[in-house]
């Protein structure tokens, strides 16, 4: 049965640069979604590292972090069916040249570590990732 979830998303600075926002919003809402958060700001290299806690020492998590921190971001919300997933699904895979014809890490991206998006994981992490960015907002 489908189920009305929230997940988080950040748009990250090589999407925003490449003037890609409005191509990547559009798509989560034409897919159904619901925008209930939307911020564009600059994060600070400590809440980052605080994000991708669950990659603090591997060898990648120095330039994830300077690449996170690198210019504007647009942190979001979205709400509707089975969001975690279908969020995922049209994410695609972490390495932008094994993911899916359609998702949006293959249609804009070829460099792994400059990937243009993330979506949270679980509902675990879509809980812990919304409460650290939105903190005002009510999750129950
Ligand atoms: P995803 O964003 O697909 O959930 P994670 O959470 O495993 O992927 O990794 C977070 C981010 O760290 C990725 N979006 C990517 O930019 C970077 N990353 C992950 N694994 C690697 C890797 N092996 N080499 C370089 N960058 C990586």
């Amino acid at each position: 049965m489908t189920k009305i979830e929230r997940t988080f998303l950040v748009l990250k600075p090589g999407g925003i640069e490449r003037g890609l926002l409005g191509e990547i919003i559009g798509r989560f809402e034409r897919r159904g979604f619901r925008f209930i958060a939307l911020k564009h700001t600059m994060v600070s290299r400590e809440l980052t590292k605080r994000h991708y806690e669950e990659h603090r020492g591997k060898d990648f998590f120095d330039d994830l972090v300077s690449y996170t921190t690198s210019g504007p971001v647009v942190l979001a919300v979205i709400k509707g069916g089975d969001a975690i997933a279908v969020a995922r699904e049209m994410v695609g895979a972490t390495d932008p040249k094994l993911a899916k014809p359609g998702t949006i890490r293959s249609d804009y991206g070829i460099d792994m570590r400059r990937n243009l998006i993330h979506a949270s994981d679980s509902e675990e992490s879509a809980k812990r990732e919304i409460a650290l960015h939105f903190p005002d907002i009510n999750l129950e």
